[in-house]
């Protein structure tokens, strides 16, 4: 059958994933691997759409430019579309498997870095017209799809120019050349309609300390992040900038460590009103967190701005961005995001990627169809542990004593510390209470 015209500005001349349709609902009992069994994009929960719940993303780097090689082997993965040794036509074939992956899937958002859309050129000059060339051509395929620009963001830690860092570099050419280079990823974000921009700082922080003068590398990021907003800001850019922490890796020790340590950087540095938090599942992990704590401390801030979703492994300690599978975990994160009230200005892009050895293309959409479910799995837990258990009023009830008498003075800033000495005098020792931590566990388990 002849393709439409909209279908082949979709999906070019070519069809990279022969065989798959566009993956449907078709619920738990189904048994097609090709369907999803959650994720049902029209359902409401709490009187939202999954859809716009979640606002998933689909990450152009891992999915198509990750070939699987590794430190310690050769790519595993021959992706067709990276054949070509023209840097333009590859580009372009890499986009057209992308949006009919996108389109396949369903996901109404993409997020990428500059050099993943199209290699980089010999110069800045040469970077930004490859990458104004491919900018055109996303725009005709987002045009036609309907699929949206999530985020974009500058990749300022493969090349070895910023071996020392980038805007954190020690010497002032790297961090100009940085600064080129987010001025063209942020012209590309703007031009593509991308609703937020995105920093991680992979090189930002240090290898040795002994080399490092911190406070000046900290301040020059601030300042870097500074002039970084005020141009998207005068081209007309309404999104929201965020950070994405990460405590280490590829550096010894990152800057962006986790949320707490972001959200006290931009208090300092004034940049409150425009930036916001990308928190990533495994980068909670590699901190030594779980990622419900650091969603929880972005939320206290109101900054729960976007979430990188994926997983690490509890048996070795590097990021190794697998797909999403823990409903437990996902649920106990899921109760967090509902109660702050979802996302602020960001979706769920999943910075995951397929093994090394899970080698067919069709892989790629088990792991997404995978991923996408078991977020909708634990978003439709959450919601009816909120709604249906007794899990608010028990937490209620544990803080019950400051709404009432002096706890409720005390939190209204009415007592000193005299006063506790003698409210403490008076009543004598206070009675144990329980936490009643396997209580409130069994409530997620009951709710699976
Ligand atoms: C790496 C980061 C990276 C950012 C975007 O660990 O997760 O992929 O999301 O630069
Ligand atoms: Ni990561
Ligand atoms: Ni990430």
């Amino acid at each position: 059958m002849a393709k439409s015209k909209k279908t082949t500005v979709i999906l070019g001349e070519k069809e990279y994933f022969k065989g798959i349709p566009k993956i449907k609902f078709e619920g738990r009992k189904s048994k097609n691997p090709f369907s999803f069994k959650w994720y049902n994009e029209d359902q409401k929960v709490g009187g939202k759409t999954m859809k716009d719940h979640f606002r998933f993303a689909i990450a152009y780097w891992h999915t198509f430019c990750g070939d699987g090689g590794d430190p310690f082997g050769a790519p595993t993965k021959k992706f067709p579309w990276l054949t070509s040794s023209d840097p333009i036509q590859s580009a372009k074939d890499k986009m057209d498997a992308a949006f009919e992956f996108i389109t396949k899937i369903g996901a109404p958002y993409y997020c990428f870095h500059d050099v993943d859309m199209v290699d980089e050129g010999a110069t800045l000059a040469a970077s930004a017209s490859r990458l104004q060339t491919l900018t055109d051509y996303a725009l005709q395929k987002q045009k036609a799809s309907g699929v949206k620009l999530l985020w974009g963001t500058a990749n300022l830690f493969s090349n070895p120019r910023y071996m020392n860092g980038a805007a954190t570099n020690p010497d002032f050419e790297v961090v100009a050349y940085a600064g080129g280079q987010v001025k063209n990823a942020i012209d590309a974000t703007i031009k593509l309609g991308g609703e937020n921009y995105v920093f991680w700082g992979g090189r930002e922080g240090y290898i040795s300390l002994l080399n490092t003068n911190m406070k000046r590398e900290i301040d020059n990021l601030a300042q870097f992040l500074h002039i970084a907003k005020d141009y998207a800001r005068s081209q007309g850019f309404k999104g929201t900038f965020f950070i994405e922490p990460k405590p280490c890796e590829p550096s010894k020790h990152q800057y962006d460590y986790d949320s707490a340590t972001v959200i006290a950087f931009l208090r300092e540095y004034d940049l409150l009103n425009d930036f916001k938090l990308n928190l990533e599942f495994n980068h909670a992990t590699l901190a030594g967190h779980t990622m419900a704590h650091e969603m929880q401390v972005a939320a206290n801030a109101g900054l729960l701005g976007s979430l990188d979703a994926n997983r690490g492994d509890y048996q070795n300690g590097w990021d190794t961005d697998q797909f999403p599978n823990d409903l437990y975990e996902l649920t106990e994160c899921m109760l967090v995001f509902l109660q702050a009230g979802g996302l602020k200005g960001g979706g769920i892009n999943f910075d995951a990627k397929t093994r090394r050895n899970s080698t067919d293309l069709d892989d790629i959409f088990h792991a997404h169809i995978g991923g996408m479910d078991v977020f909708a799995r634990a978003l439709l837990i959450a919601n009816d542990i909120l709604k249906e258990s007794d899990y608010k009023d028990l937490m209620k009830n544990r803080y019950a004593s400051f709404t009432r008498g002096n706890g409720a003075k005390f939190t209204k800033g009415k007592l000193s510390l005299e006063d506790l000495s003698k409210i403490a005098t008076k009543k004598g020792e206070p009675e144990m209470r329980s936490g009643k931590q396997e209580m409130f566990e069994n409530i997620i388990n009951q709710y699976i």
